[in-house]
This record gives C-alpha cells, structure tokens and sequence, in this order.
C-alpha cells in the first residue's frame, strides 16, 4: 500500500484517481450484440451463450424442478442467514415508504403527488468468481415492496448450464417473478428489446463486469432506465487512535477481496495508526483464500495521513467513496460534515460487511465518485412520483387570469383559449 503523508491539495485529484480502465473497444462489442439481439432475438442469445458460457442451452427459463433443486442444495444454516438478512432489509426499506403528498395551493387547486411502482424490472446478477445471492436480497426485496409487477432476473449459466443454488433459492425466496440463464451484454440487450423468451422490462439493475456496465449504458439509448453507473467496489476508512486497528484493516480487506480492481483507502490523523493498519493488512492477507486477488487491490490502494480534522473531510467528499468508515473520536463532526458517500459505517463495531448482507441497508452503490449526485439504491428507485391535481370552479376563477398572460406572454393562444372558455362558461 502506498503511503502519503500530507499530500498537498493539488495532488488530491492525482492521489484519488480510480484505478479502472476503460477499454474503447468495449462499445462496439456492445453495438454489434445489442443489433443482433433485437433482430435476432433468442437464436443469437444462444450463439452467445455457447461462446461465453461453453454451453448449450435450449431454453433459458429456469424450470420449477430446477428451482426444487436448489432448495435442497442450499444448507438449513444459509437458508436462516438468509431469510434473517431478508427480513432485516424488508424492515428498512419497508420504512422508506412515503405518504401521499398534497397541497392546496389557491381555494380550489388541489394538487398531490403519489408514487406508482415501475412496472417491469430486470436485475442482472453476475456469475463469476463469488456467486453475489446477496445482491438479489437488495434488489427483489424492495422491488417488492414497492409493487413492481414483472421481476425478471438474468444470471449467466456455468458450463454446465446452471445456476448457483443459492442464487435460485434467494431468487425465488424474494419474489423473482422469472429467472434466465442468460448473462453478459446479450442479457442486458434481451431486457432491453425483449426476446422470444425474455420479457422487455423499463428498468435494469445489478452490478457488472465492464461490459454490463457499458451495456447498461447503451440500454439507456433505448430508453430504459438503470439503478447507476457501476464500478468496482470501493471503501474509504477514515480512523484516529481510538480505532482499533486490527478492525480497519479487516474492513479494507473485505472491500479488496472483491476484485483487482478495488480501491481502499486509508485517511488518518494518527500516523501511528497508519503503521499498525499496514502490518495488520499484511498479516491478515496472508491467510485469505482471495490473497491474490485482495493484494492486487491492496497495491492500489492508499494509507493518507492527513494533519487535521478539517483536510481530512475536504479530501473524503472530493473523493465520495462507496462505502465509508468513520472511526474517530469526533464523529459528529465527521458526519455532519460529509456529503458525498454512498453508505456509511459508524464505530469500530460497524463492519462494511455488515451493510453488505444483513443489517438492512442496501448494498447497490454508487461507486467512481458518483456518490457526489446519485443515491444508492432504495425503496425509491423502483418508484415513481406521479402528480395529480383537481381545479374547482373556484379554483381555475382563482388562477385562470395568471394563466391566461402567462400563455399570451409565450405566444400560445391554444392554451390561453382553455381557460378563457372555462371562465367565460363560468360568467354566463
Ligand atoms: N460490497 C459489494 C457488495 C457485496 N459484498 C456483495 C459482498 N457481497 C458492493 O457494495
Ligand atoms: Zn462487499
């Protein structure tokens, strides 16, 4: 881990930057599959699967016997840790739900604003080196909650065509109305155009590789929505003497074992706890069994001392981290002060991990700095606001005149024409 000792304000920018790599050619990968898949529908998707996957399937469906299956594979220990991190974040994001908001605004306009779920939702679970069932946790459950109609899930197959057990029991647990065996940009293209098997959804969720990620991009092309721009995992620690040091580099850890290309950091006042932090990180790496994927991320990683308090929080919301840890003594200021992050983690019994599975909050964040303008994912982004409004008789005498000059102002004789004829059927 490099060390930097107060780096000055100038350099922040060269110090901060994220160590992902974006490959140009990415985008015409993307181009070509995403014309394929709406004009070929399910043959190209199995083209696809059998270049990728080293498989051979003829439907992508997961069958209710191979759901079955699951549920027998999955051990009665992970089933109750799962239904426990279920219902814990069933609770939370239950408790984002919102009232109706109204407001009169003049005697007789009566205006008010309801959510309506998005009614088509894909989420896109990765396959991979970690099968992520938790991520199906946070995104079917509050999907759920907020009534979308049609979940559909697309996970890529292994060669042998199947799915992750646990992936599946987690998936049917929370209410996942479809499951394909489909994964990579050709998945993140059938839920854009819909395929003969996979159904067209308005939204799409999940995290990725780089081409998912620039596939989500280019579905929005066409219309459909997505959660964020995704990136590798990040955590950013920010711990003083009253850290417990052992802890923070287990956190540091947890976030660099996801890929090479995470990126943890370290920013302290305590050059003391920097040192500890460094020789706990190497003793700990050394008995992971993702010891070289963690060690990797680990060499890009960052240990920044820092003289004050003040430097300190400038230099955390410039970056915004992903997840952030705050271990200090003066925690009210650390928090009251912070304005770009995507989760944060309060204490030195507050492991990252535990956002990740089981406490409640949802795991899906805002990563490469995003943080700065988008939220992480909630109850809400499977939500839309519509708003309604009634106008009395009363009502339109009260603000029919503002909008008779108003439309005159703009040069729009239709839309002052609307009211005119309300007010002068009032008259008469
Ligand atoms: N830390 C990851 C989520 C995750 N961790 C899933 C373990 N499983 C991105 O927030
Ligand atoms: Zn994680």
């Amino acid at each position: 881990m490099k060390k930097i000792f107060s780096p000055d304000k100038k350099d922040w920018n060269k110090i901060l930057k994220r160590p992902t790599s974006t490959v140009a050619s990415i985008e015409t990968t993307v181009n070509t599959i995403f014309n394929e898949v709406r004009q070929e529908g399910d043959s190209i998707l199995r083209k696809y699967t059998s270049q990728f996957d080293s498989v051979s399937l003829d439907n992508f469906l997961v069958t209710t016997s191979e759901l079955e299956e699951a549920k027998d594979l999955v051990s009665e220990d992970l089933k109750n840790a799962i239904q426990l991190a279920k219902s814990n974040i069933e609770i939370f994001h239950k408790a984002q739900v919102t009232n109706r908001v109204e407001a009169e605004t003049k005697p007789g306009v009566l205006c008010w604003q309801e959510k309506r779920p998005i009614q088509k939702v894909g989420l896109y679970i990765p396959g991979g080196t970690a099968p992520l069932f938790s991520t199906i946790l946070m995104l079917a459950v509050p999907a759920n909650i907020a009534g979308c109609k049609e979940i559909v899930l697309c996970s890529p197959p292994d060669n042998e065509g199947k799915l992750n057990p646990a992936i599946l029991y987690t998936a049917q647990l929370c209410g996942v109305t479809k499951i394909f065996k489909v994964g990579g940009i050709q998945a993140i293209a059938a839920m854009t155009f819909g395929t003969e098997s996979i159904p067209q959804v308005y939204k799409i969720f999940g995290p990725g590789n780089q081409f998912v990620t620039v596939a989500k991009q280019i579905a929005t092309k066409f219309g459909v929505a997505i959660d964020m721009p995704a990136g590798p995992s990040e955590l950013l620690v920010v711990a003083d003497d009253t850290a417990d040091a052992a802890f923070v580099a287990s956190d540091l850890l947890s976030q660099a074992e996801h890929g090479i290309d995470s990126q943890v950091i370290l920013v302290s006042t305590s050059k003391e706890l920097i040192l500890k932090v460094e020789e706990e990180i190497v003793k700990q790496v050394f008995d992971l069994p993702r010891k070289e994927i963690a060690e990797k991320a680990i060499a890009n990683s960052r240990l920044i001392y820092v003289e004050d308090d003040k430097t300190a929080i400038d230099l955390i919301n410039e970056y915004g981290p992903e997840h952030y840890i705050v271990c200090v003594q003066n925690e009210e200021f650390y928090l009251k002060n912070t304005f770009n992050a995507g989760s944060v983690f309060i204490g030195n019994f507050t492991p990252e991990s535990a956002g990740d599975y089981a406490s409640g909050t949802n795991h899906t964040l805002p990563t490469n700095g995003y943080a700065k303008q988008y939220s992480g994912v909630n109850l809400d982004s499977f939500l839309k606001s519509m708003t309604f409004q009634k106008i009395t008789k009363e009502g339109i005498q009260q603000i029919g005149s503002t909008i008779e000059i108003m439309a005159e102002a703009e040069g729009l004789q239709a839309h002052k024409n609307a009211v005119t004829l309300r007010l002068k059927s009032l008259k008469e």
